[in-house]
């Protein structure tokens, strides 16, 4: 029978509980009864959904883990949007990929019905569905198309990253076998579901393992925090702006909730970082606040994860690392010399099972991307004392804030609409707390006046809140160079 792996495993961690929030809990058993019915649900008359694409709008847990499984189960791709995307964002995501279901609960549905109704697209209110007629469902073979995760780049609009069944597999198993995942692993789980991180790094490998999964609708702070100091988890998997907020927190804390807190994460079986860079400096004062040494990794949605300091073994304050399992990394000069030996800088290529199949619908954007059969990452390293180290990336127009990747060449195109900016340049600024501020640089219309605030406020209608401009500069002029092209280095070098 070809049922995905996945499934199958599941089946075998039958009565385990995979997810807690409180006193409510679901077992594995029961994501699998819940998946049946929504995927008989999304199926209607038909025997395969044959990759259409079906949209997800929900928060982590066990809703939205049946509603994947059942995507995956009745043969669609399943296509996860962000929760507090704007309108014109979904709308974007919808259309360029042609999806004809969209998966929501009664909440979110209600936010998006208006858009899914002047688009012609089935809207399924999960919580409507208590159950459905038993349908024989599809084989499953792991070579086909499985989910679509968009993300931002060096194209003005972001581009739709598919993955297929193995490639997750690939992923899920590679980080499986690095960090010693096991069924009695507790996770929580508050990081956005329209993301690996979220997706593979936590939920995946969690459910791969038979391990419990306790879900956040968000970043809540103080719930976690409560639920650390009791030893709820195994490990912990955030960002760099979480370990610094988690910093913040302990600092202000009482000097005996600090106590028990900081003892919950130093029993901890392993935490992680990944998504951005973290600076040293918050590494080695989350070493000396709590006695964890974090490990940092690396990856990207076009690759899942590729590289990862050791379990067992060195965890180096600003560098990621070596190669995960399965995963082949080099490093090539810009002139197209592979590095082989130490200490001299390149752009980061990846080769292995968990990269991506293409970019939906853009085959010349997908050959680009690759060189062979190597992916070109855009980001540039150096391998040093056998880990490599990220420098920054190649594009000057990717920001990386709160560890998510943004267009510069989107948030301009957006602020561009704008009936006063004549022209603007977006640049991400450094910052402690998200890593890089994104900062417009304008030039108004006819010694016209803006201030920040309403200008964040005309963008939330139009860009996520992440995407929205946290401070602002007006000039007469951009700068340009001979060509007369906008140099993003001098435009950095006004601050
Ligand atoms: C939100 N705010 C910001 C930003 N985001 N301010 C500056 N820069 C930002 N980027 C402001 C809001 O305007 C609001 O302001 C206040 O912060 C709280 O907003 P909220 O959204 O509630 O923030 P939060 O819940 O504290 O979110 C912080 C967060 C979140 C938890 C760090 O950004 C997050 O979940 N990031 C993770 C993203 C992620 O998973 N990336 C992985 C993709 P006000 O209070 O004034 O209204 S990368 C990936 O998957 C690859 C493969 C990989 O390697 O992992
Ligand atoms: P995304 O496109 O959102 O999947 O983000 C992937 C990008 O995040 C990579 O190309 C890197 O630029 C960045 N990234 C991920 N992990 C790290 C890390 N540990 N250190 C530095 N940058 C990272």
């Amino acid at each position: 029978m070809n049922e995905l792996p996945l499934i199958t495993r599941a089946r075998s961690h039958g009565a385990a509980i995979a997810f807690r929030s409180g006193t409510t809990t679901h077992t594995y058993q029961d994501i699998l009864d819940r998946s049946d019915a929504l995927a008989s649900a999304l199926l209607g008359e038909a025997d395969d959904l044959k990759e259409s694409r079906v949209a997800l709008l929900l928060p982590g847990g066990f809703e939205y883990v049946a509603a994947q499984w059942s995507i995956w189960r009745a043969g669609g791709i399943k296509l996860p949007i962000c929760l507090s995307a704007t309108e014109p964002e979904w709308e974007y995501a919808l259309t360029d990929s042609s999806v004809s279901i969209v998966v929501a609960d009664a909440a979110n549905a209600a936010k998006i019905a208006p858009l899914c109704a002047r688009l012609g697209v089935r809207l399924v209110d999960i919580d409507a569905i208590t159950s459905a007629p038993a349908k024989t469902l599809p084989q499953i073979t792991s070579d086909r198309r499985a989910m679509i995760l968009y993300t931002s780049g060096t194209t003005s609009k972001p581009k739709g990253v598919v993955t297929t069944h193995a490639n997750i597999q690939a992923q899920i198993e590679s980080l499986v076998q690095a960090w010693e995942w096991s069924a009695r692993d507790r996770i929580p789980l508050f990081l956005p579901m329209h993301h690996i991180h979220g997706i593979i790094n936590v939920t995946s490998c969690a459910l791969w393992s038979g391990a419990m999964i306790e879900p956040f609708a968000r970043f809540d702070l103080n719930a976690i925090l409560n639920r650390v100091r009791v030893d709820a988890y195994t490990l912990f998997m955030a960002v760099p702006t979480i370990y610094v907020k988690l910093i913040q927190a302990l600092e202000s804390a009482s000097s005996e909730d600090r106590a028990a807190i900081i003892g919950g994460f130093k029993r901890m079986r392993l935490m992680v970082s990944g998504s951005a860079a973290l600076p040293a400096s918050v590494h080695e004062q989350w070493t000396a606040l709590t006695g964890q040494k974090l490990l940092e990794r690396y990856g990207m949605t076009e690759i899942g994860m590729a590289i990862s300091n050791l379990y067992h073994g060195e965890r180096r304050p600003g560098a990621v690392g070596a190669p995960l399992p399965g995963v082949e990394v080099r490093l090539k000069t810009e002139g197209g010399q592979i590095i082989t030996a130490e200490d001299e800088p390149g752009e980061i290529q990846v080769r292995g099972p968990g990269v991506f199949a293409a970019y939906w619908n853009r085959p010349e954007a997908t050959a680009e991307t690759f060189d062979g059969d190597w992916f070109r990452t855009g980001d540039m390293a150096v391998l040093e004392r056998g880990y490599y180290r990220i420098m920054g990336r190649l594009s000057v127009d990717i920001i990386k804030s709160g560890g998510y990747k943004l267009s510069a060449l989107e948030i301009e195109a957006a602020l561009l609409e704008h009936p006063l900016i004549d022209e603007c340049a977006v640049i991400g600024l450094p910052d402690d707390t998200w890593g890089e501020a994104v900062t417009a640089v304008c030039v108004f219309k006819d010694n016209a006046t803006l201030e920040l605030k309403t200008l964040r406020e005309w963008c939330k209608d139009r860009l996520s809140v992440y995407k929205v401009p946290q401070s602002l500069l007006v000039v007469n002029e951009l700068p340009r160079n001979a060509m007369g092209k906008v140099t993003k280095p001098a435009v950095k070098a006004l601050f």
